[in-house]
């Protein structure tokens, strides 16, 4: 059998990272969408990048996304790029919609002009479920975003389902609950207070400035998730999938857990910024991923305290070999 080739977008992203690890795990041949910037952030990927053929090219831009399609001839693609922090959407709206929301039309067209047999992969979010509806969040759940991110990410949703159900694509949505990792970008919430833990122990910071600890997330582990995202596109039919762990924890939990690890007392250095409260806040997010069970054969290794503790652990690596 010929080589399988992949094509990812957001290959430099937490998610991209594993994946592309797990793909040449597997004996494909990789192609990852880099964005062109001033100073390149590889950090994720610097450790396979020499296995990974990096192609030029923007969600926004249909051109360089042909052109993508066509130099990596794929069977699979997997669409992970996005602006994905929440916070920023509220900044950046506009911006969030092309990229998060137009950015997947553009690709599903790059598809379905160039190689409309590959399979396609996108990454949806239990942000669109927003508002509590029903708990826990299954596959039917309405949608009921409760951000700008959210909002796009519903629209990249049904575009995905719109392009299986008009052009026959063999196109999944993986509706993924938060997932974490040592990778994780800085500025979502585990990271931030597993960073932020490493930096106290260590003397080089004596507060963290936070916004909502009441919030509630199933948080589980990326490497995990990631083997979900390949699953899906080994099936006999197009379908989409909750992936979750089924356990929710409150941010002040993370908190609990991260700074106690350190052996340090939580209550002793975060501080309430109304800077980090959000305008409209998703309050518990809860999966049920059933059916990603029992169809794909998903399972997850990695439970909450452990990710947390691995995050913290690693964080306290990175920083003391900063310091040295
Ligand atoms: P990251 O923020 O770590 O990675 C996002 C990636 O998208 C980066 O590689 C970034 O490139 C790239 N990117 C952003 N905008 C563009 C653009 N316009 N054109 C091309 N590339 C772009 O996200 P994660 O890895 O955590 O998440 C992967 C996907 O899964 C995202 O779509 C996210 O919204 C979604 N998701 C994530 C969940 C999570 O908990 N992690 C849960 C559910 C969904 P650059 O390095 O240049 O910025
Ligand atoms: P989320 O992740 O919005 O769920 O989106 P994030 O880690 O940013 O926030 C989780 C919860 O923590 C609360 N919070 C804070 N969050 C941040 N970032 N910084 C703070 O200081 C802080 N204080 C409290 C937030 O209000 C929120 O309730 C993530 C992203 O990966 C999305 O791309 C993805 O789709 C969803 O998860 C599922």
């Amino acid at each position: 059998m010929s080589q399988k080739r992949a094509l990812i977008t957001g290959i430099t992203g937490q998610d991209g990272s594993y994946l592309a690890e797990l793909l040449i795990s597997k004996g494909y041949k990789v192609f990852g969408i880099k964005r062109r910037t001033s100073a390149p952030i590889m950090e994720n990927i610097i450790h396979i990048a020499n296995e990974i053929e990096f192609i030029d090219g923007d969600l926004q831009d249909l051109g360089s996304l042909i052109q993508a399609v066509k130099i990596s001839n794929p069977d699979e693609v997997y669409n992970l790029a996005a602006q994905s922090f929440v916070g920023t959407s509220w900044a950046q709206p506009v911006l969030t919609a092309q990229s998060t929301a137009i950015g997947v039309t553009n690709m599903l067209e790059a598809v379905r002009l160039v190689k409309p047999d590959a399979r396609f992969y996108q990454a949806s979010s239990s942000e669109m479920f927003g508002k509590v509806v029903e708990t826990p969040q299954v596959e039917t759940t309405p949608f009921y975003p409760r951000s700008p991110y959210g909002v796009a990410k519903v629209y990249g949703h049904w575009i995905t389902v719109n392009y299986r159900e008009s052009y026959d694509m063999f196109a999944c949505s993986g509706i993924l609950f938060n997932h974490e990792s040592p990778r994780r970008g800085i500025e979502f919430v585990t990271r931030k207070v597993t960073d932020a833990v490493a930096r106290i122990k260590l003397g080089l910071q004596n507060e963290l400035r936070m916004g909502n600890l009441d919030s509630k997330r199933d948080w589980g582990f990326a490497g995990d998730y990631v083997q979900a995202m390949w699953l899906m596109l080994q099936q006999d039919a197009p379908d989409d999938f909750v992936i979750s762990t089924g356990e929710t924890h409150t941010v002040e939990e993370l908190v609990e857990i991260a700074f106690s690890h350190a052996g340090l007392n939580w209550r002793d250095y975060i501080v309430i910024d109304p800077k980090f409260v959000r305008p409209a806040e998703v309050d518990l997010l809860l999966g049920d991923c059933t059916k990603a069970k029992e169809k794909l054969g998903w399972k997850l290794d990695v439970g909450f305290e452990e990710l947390v503790k691995m995050m913290v652990d690693s964080d306290l690596e990175r920083v003391r070999k900063e310091i040295r």
